[in-house]
């Protein structure tokens, strides 16, 4: 383990800081000398939304437990907003006593606090085109929760609104409706869940300022909950006394699904919330001792991965615990020895530590789920041996 003074963090260069990241994950990885990987059979379809998702994680690259901020997914819903950091400004209103206006070099002053989180979009797996939005980094920043109590939220406030800097034009047209409005990105939480103490107002990414486009100068990031809730370009936190709703609350990012309760058909509409216990395979190498397949798996504290090749029996993985954070994916591998040439799938299933078994493609909760958000199933890549 390195440890390195707040000092030493500030006085290093970002490429020496890169390096120090990249050589501490390479360690931890289950990389074999001489191996090369055999790429999937069945590759993500071209990208027809390059300004949406502007880069994925190409899984067979997966090399380093921490992703590399130039090899970072990136998603924007509206523009890409450039922000001068030097005049920037964050207001903190609402239902709270003292409303705060805090500057960037204010935010930096406030005490340090560090996560390493995996995020993924809740879309990532539901769509054919988009298997690449996840990444590991180390995200640094302030917490949240002193910061709203500084602001004293008042007993009337419940709801905790996350305002971006970006914004687009929206239209809602029913029977008796027809409004356009020009709205800013936002998401919000409850109060009791952005007072959670791992909550934090973000401006470095693995050991540099917040690149761009993911969220310079502050985001936040709310460890365990899936992508969407961790608003970029943050421009006002605001305390409100009701709930709110929007369209990344209430219309898209909603999951629609039937459920059962007693015998009978109930349609649910849920807002994406925390994140969902997940695997996947990530690649297939070969090296003179034989193939190897290596994964990951997130969402939840991971107690086991189990692998399955073909129709064979599931076997037990290899977990990587040299690095380990509450919030980041583990690492896993199978030895495949010598594989038979040939067509093979490859399936991954993680258990949580409570037990709890991420969901087959047909189990009722992934089978009965109608939009592409929260796409957790257990999911099989297909490879060629030669
Ligand atoms: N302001 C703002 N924040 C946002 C978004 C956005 O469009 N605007 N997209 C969200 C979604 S859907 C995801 S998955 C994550 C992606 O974070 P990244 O671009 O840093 O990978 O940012 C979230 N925060
Ligand atoms: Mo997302």
């Amino acid at each position: 383990m390195l440890t390195l003074t707040r000092r030493d963090f500030i006085a290093s260069s970002a490429s020496t800081m890169a390096l120090i990241a990249m050589s501490k994950a390479a360690l931890a990885f289950p990389t074999r000398t001489g191996e090369t990987v055999i790429p999937w059979l069945d590759q993500p379809a071209p990208n027809p939304v390059p300004d949406i998702i502007k880069s994925q994680l190409v899984w067979e690259d997966l090399d380093s437990w921490i992703t590399p901020n130039e090899k970072f997914f990136s998603i924007a819903h509206f523009d890409r907003p450039r922000i001068d950091a030097a005049s920037w400004k964050l207001e903190i209103d609402g239902q709270v006593i003292k409303p705060l206006t805090l500057t960037l070099a204010e935010i930096k002053q406030r005490p340090r606090q560090e996560v390493t989180f995996t995020i993924e979009c809740s879309g990532n797996h539901g769509l054919p085109f988009f298997h690449g939005g996840i990444g590991n980094a180390r995200w640094t920043g302030t917490q949240l929760a002193t910061v709203l109590e500084e602001a004293g939220v008042k007993e009337s406030g419940i709801e905790v609104v996350f305002w971006g800097a970006d914004a687009g034009d929206i239209e809602i047209k029913d029977q008796a409706h027809d409004v356009k409005m020009h709205q800013n990105f936002a998401r919000s939480m409850s109060l009791t869940d952005a007072m959670n103490p791992n909550n934090i107002l973000c401006y470095e990414m693995n050991g540099v300022d917040l690149p761009p486009d993911n969220g310079a100068p502050v985001r936040l990031i709310a460890p365990g909950w899936y992508g969407v809730a961790n608003v970029k370009w943050l421009k006002r936190i605001e305390v409100r006394d009701t709930r709110f709703m929007n369209l990344f609350m209430g219309r898209n990012y909603v999951t629609i699904r039937e459920e059962d309760h007693n015998g009978e058909t109930v349609w649910t509409e849920t807002s994406v919330g925390k994140a969902l216990l997940k695997s996947a395979p990530a690649k297939v190498t070969r090296n003179d001792e034989g193939y190897r397949i290596v994964g990951a798996a997130w969402g939840a504290p991971i107690a086991k991965v189990e692998v399955k090749i073909d129709d064979g029996p599931w076997q037990a993985a290899v977990m990587d615990r040299s690095e380990d954070a509450e919030f980041a994916w583990t690492i896993w591998s199978v030895d495949w020895g010598t594989a038979a040439p040939g067509e093979h799938s490859i399936t991954s299933r993680a258990t949580d530590a409570s037990g709890r078994v991420q969901p087959t493609m047909d189990d009722p909760w992934i089978a009965k789920k109608h939009t592409y958000w929260e796409s957790n199933g257990q999911i099989t890549r297909k490879v060629r041996v030669p």
